[in-house]
């Protein structure tokens, strides 16, 4: 009898991510040798915080949208899990930018990722060490074009968001994610382009990957933190809307409350700003991407390649 074992050299696990260099625990070095432990305590148990970034290509060369918040937050998400990093927020962001030089990236989405190794198993991280890597990816359009010309489809999902005494929800941790990979999953095996996650109480929280606004009779509602992310994308939206003159509040709302806004969108480092068109097959407004959302995926867009210079200090231009 055949047995599956097989003891021949170890398998090549380079992805095809197109990351090209990786900063791994202080050092560049190509993806194939950014290798970990198949005992690593974050595989076996979410015990890694991530961030998601992106850098544009401006006239002034690539530019990182609000490095600073998000390096923060990385460190607030540690902290949050207890984590005890050596890096600081300063040298996250040397790590950042000199991935982004390393592979001449114009643009890419950056992805920080911390993390227990594998010194111990068992639950308590113990002994465990922490690693730090990031990675740059060539990424476009994350919903597709498709979602951003003609609008989202949401489904809400039969997946509750995690509420804040179950999981901590303000912190980016990858075991948090298993709540959106269930959901994300869930829309898009019905045909729907994303999911729309209630919390416990059956207020809408966020979708699998972004925050969400609305639109009613002139005034921009943005759903309140409650279980969501803070996210760095909504906090951008608040500041433009206003800047643009548009009321803006925070509130919690239930479903059928965003079944009958006037329009919808979501928001975040990668959906950048999604129309939605419908949400359970409702249609919502025209059914289409709406007119303000539109207006504001085009402000974001001019904001993050550095075409309006008042906004200039969210940028850190790669090679200032
Ligand atoms: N909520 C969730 C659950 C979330 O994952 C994100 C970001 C946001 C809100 C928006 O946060 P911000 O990027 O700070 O505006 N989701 C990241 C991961 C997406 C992925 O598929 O991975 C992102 O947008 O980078």
């Amino acid at each position: 009898m055949s047995s599956q074992t097989s003891t021949s050299s170890a398998p090549t696990t380079t992805s095809s991510l197109n990351a090209g260099l990786i900063w791994f625990d202080g050092r560049i070095v190509p993806e194939a040798e950014a290798q970990v432990s198949v005992l690593t305590h974050a595989l076996h148990y979410g015990t890694s915080v991530f961030e998601g970034i992106r850098a544009y290509e401006t006239e002034r060369g690539a530019a990182v949208f609000r490095l600073r918040e998000h390096s923060q937050r990385l460190l607030d998400s540690g902290k949050i899990l207890g984590m005890l990093p050596s890096w600081s927020v300063d040298e996250i962001e040397t790590a950042i930018l000199d991935t982004i030089r390393a592979n001449e990236r114009h643009s890419c989405y950056i992805r920080p990722l911390m993390w227990y190794g594998a010194e111990s198993l068992g639950v308590n991280p113990g002994r465990n060490r922490l690693h730090l890597m990031v990675a740059t990816l060539p990424w476009g359009v994350y919903l597709g074009d498709d979602a951003v010309r003609k609008g989202a489809a949401l489904l809400t999902s039969s997946w509750r968001r995690s509420s804040g005494d179950i999981m901590p929800t303000k912190a980016k941790a990858g075991g948090n994610y298993v709540n959106s990979v269930l959901a994300n999953a869930e829309a898009r095996e019905l045909g729907f382009d994303e999911a729309l996650l209630l919390d416990k109480e059956g207020y809408v929280a966020e979708g699998s990957g972004e925050n969400v606004f609305f639109l009613k009779d002139g005034i921009l509602y943005a759903l309140a933190h409650s279980v969501n992310l803070r996210g760095i994308t909504r906090d951008t939206v608040i500041t433009l809307a206003r800047d643009m003159g548009t009321p803006v509040e925070s509130t919690m709302a239930t479903r059928d409350e965003l079944y009958i806004a006037d329009e919808a969108f979501m928001v975040g480092t990668a959906a950048e700003v999604t129309p939605i068109a419908s949400i359970d097959r409702r249609p919502i407004g025209r059914g289409e991407a709406g007119p303000y959302a539109l207006a504001m995926r085009e402000r974001y867009l001019q904001v993050v390649c550095g075409k309006l210079p008042e906004y200039h200090h969210w940028l850190t231009f790669v090679d200032s």
